[in-house]
């Protein structure tokens, strides 16, 4: 732990106590100690995620950032923040306090005690979630990993850095479960979680999105808004489920995860602040020779991010999602206060779907079309969201707005796959779609205007031409804090 004076001591945490075993080689609060195989395992598979993490972690070398980390996993005060070299992170196994009382809460096995095993009928659905759950998570921090080379600040370094460690943390969640409950095949699938690459043409992520390029600090807004956000609404239906202790890990990574979301929310809202400024300064929406990025442009990184994270959720009907549910492995959004019978065999609800050209509706059972429960919630707080960003540009006195794009814009997934539909919502013909489609997707044009604004800042304090400084800094910091020390400081 940091002696640095300025970072103070950690926090004392409240609520109910569950202190991080730091002593460890793999800091943990599941007293590791107590299971010499598992911790024999866990330090065998340490080495190879060091290794992935110095090949395909972030690639600008740095000497120590000010990070957070884990110390308890109580209610309060469970972060400490210090300066620490990248690859000493501490990495860990945090899971959220146990319940002993806990049951389950959904599907067949309603009211019975949480399950403590894998129980052996549902062992390989519940790996397969546990697999693409942690998939992801590397694949993320491959996708950002050259962004450091072109920070708009200091301050944002620090933010993509602590985003970075902690999707490393969440691989980690995972694989403990793993190499836990799942034997051979489990400690078979972490070492495959290390072995695909995102992009990679032989071995790929499992899932679209994360396969797709982070090309500039743009789209990594985005993605940490609309696809961090996909995080979000996944981890909030496996915290619901019957497998205690991916429940509790889940719990616990969704603390971490809001931290994700703001780096995307402040980051796309401070693009705008300053757009809005030069917009209305040089009474031109052209402000690319002032150095800002033109809204229009913003918003088909939108459209792109929006549209690629949609698919996440999977196809709308959905026969795995009606049986992750019967079976107690994956729960809906907000389970506990949903009020109904929480089995659902005779529920329904409407589903849009693409009919003779135009978007029709139809009823099905709910149970068969639970992936779409799931992205409603999520499309309510993405709106959410973009009606904060547009309070930027009414705050400017400027008349534009940004949107989201209509649910079956550019899908590759689902129902409305293999259709071409308009942001506003029209089924059109793929000519017209073909021929229309540069107004609304990140064109070359556009990527390379962006990469043109890409030029690093690295003085404390200091914010590149695109963007507006935040209000305020991180952990009470100022914001010109030297939140990170690169490696080539003072030899230069
Ligand atoms: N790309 O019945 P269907 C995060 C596959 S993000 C490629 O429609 P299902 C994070 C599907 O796997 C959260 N393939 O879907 C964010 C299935 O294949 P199999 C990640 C896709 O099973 C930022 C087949 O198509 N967590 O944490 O109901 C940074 C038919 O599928 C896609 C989770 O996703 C796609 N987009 O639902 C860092 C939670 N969509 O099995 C981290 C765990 C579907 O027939 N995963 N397929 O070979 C799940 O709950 C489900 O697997 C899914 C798919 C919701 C993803
Ligand atoms: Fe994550
Ligand atoms: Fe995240």
């Amino acid at each position: 732990m940091s002696t640095d004076p300025r970072t103070g001591a950690a926090p004392s945490p409240a609520g109910p106590l569950s202190r991080v075993d730091y002593g460890a080689r793999i800091p943990n609060n599941v007293n590791l100690a107590g299971d010499r195989r598992l911790q024999r395992a866990l330090e065998g598979w340490q080495p190879r995620f060091l290794d992935w993490w110095k090949q395909l972690g972030p690639a600008l070398p740095t000497r120590d950032v000010y990070l957070r980390t884990a110390v308890a996993v109580g209610r309060d005060g469970w972060a400490h923040f210090a300066h620490v070299p990248m690859d000493e992170y501490r990495w860990g196994i945090f899971l959220a306090e146990r319940d002993p009382d806990r049951r389950v809460g959904f599907g067949r096995h309603k009211g019975e005690p949480a399950w403590q095993e894998v129980p052996g009928e549902h062992r390989a659905a519940l790996m397969r979630l546990i697999v693409v759950q942690g998939d992801t998570e590397p694949a993320s921090v491959e996708q950002q990993r050259a962004l450091g080379g072109t920070a708009p600040s200091i301050y944002d370094l620090r933010n993509l850095f602590q985003v970075n460690v902690e999707e490393g943390r969440h691989l980690w969640a995972m694989v403990y479960l793993l190499h836990a409950y799942f034997g051979r095949e489990g400690r078979e699938e972490a070492e495959q979680l290390l072995r695909r690459s995102s992009g990679d043409l032989d071995a790929p992520r499992i899932l679209g999105a994360f396969n797709e390029e982070t090309t500039d600090w743009l789209q990594f807004f985005m993605f940490t808004c609309f696809t961090d956000r996909d995080g979000k609404y996944q981890l909030g239906t496996l915290k619901e489920s019957a497998f205690d202790p991916l429940a509790r890990t889940c719990q616990f990574m969704l603390k971490e995860e809001a931290h994700h979301m703001f780096v995307g929310t402040t980051g796309v809202q401070r693009v705008l602040e300053r757009t809005a400024e030069l917009m209305r300064r040089h009474g031109t929406a052209d402000v690319l020779p002032y150095g800002g990025i033109p809204l229009d442009v913003v918003q088909r990184y939108l459209n792109l991010q929006f549209s690629v994270s949609m698919d996440l959720f999977g196809s709308e009907q959905s026969a795995n999602a009606g049986t992750y549910y019967s079976s107690g492995l994956k729960g809906r959004w907000m389970e506990g206060r949903r009020d109904d019978d929480h089995v659902l065999l005779d529920a329904t609800r409407e589903l849009r779907f693409v009919a003779g050209g135009r978007i029709a509706s139809r009823t099905v059972p709910l149970l068969g079309a639970l992936n779409l429960d799931l992205r409603d919630e999520y499309v309510a707080d993405c709106s959410h969201g973009v009606r904060r960003w547009n309070q930027v540009l009414a705050g400017a006195g400027l008349g534009e707005r940004l949107y989201l794009p209509h649910e079956g814009f550019n899908r590759r997934v689902g129902v409305y796959a293999g259709h071409h539909v308009t942001p506003y919502g029209e089924v059109v013909g793929e000519q017209e779609w073909r021929a229309r489609a540069a107004a609304w997707l990140p064109t070359p044009a556009d990527r390379e205007l962006v990469a043109s604004l890409m030029v690093p800042e690295y003085e404390y304090g200091a914010f590149a031409s695109w963007i507006a400084p935040p209000r305020t800094g991180i952990n009470d910091q100022p914001v010109e804090f030297d939140y990170v020390h690169l490696a080539e400081e003072g030899l230069l």
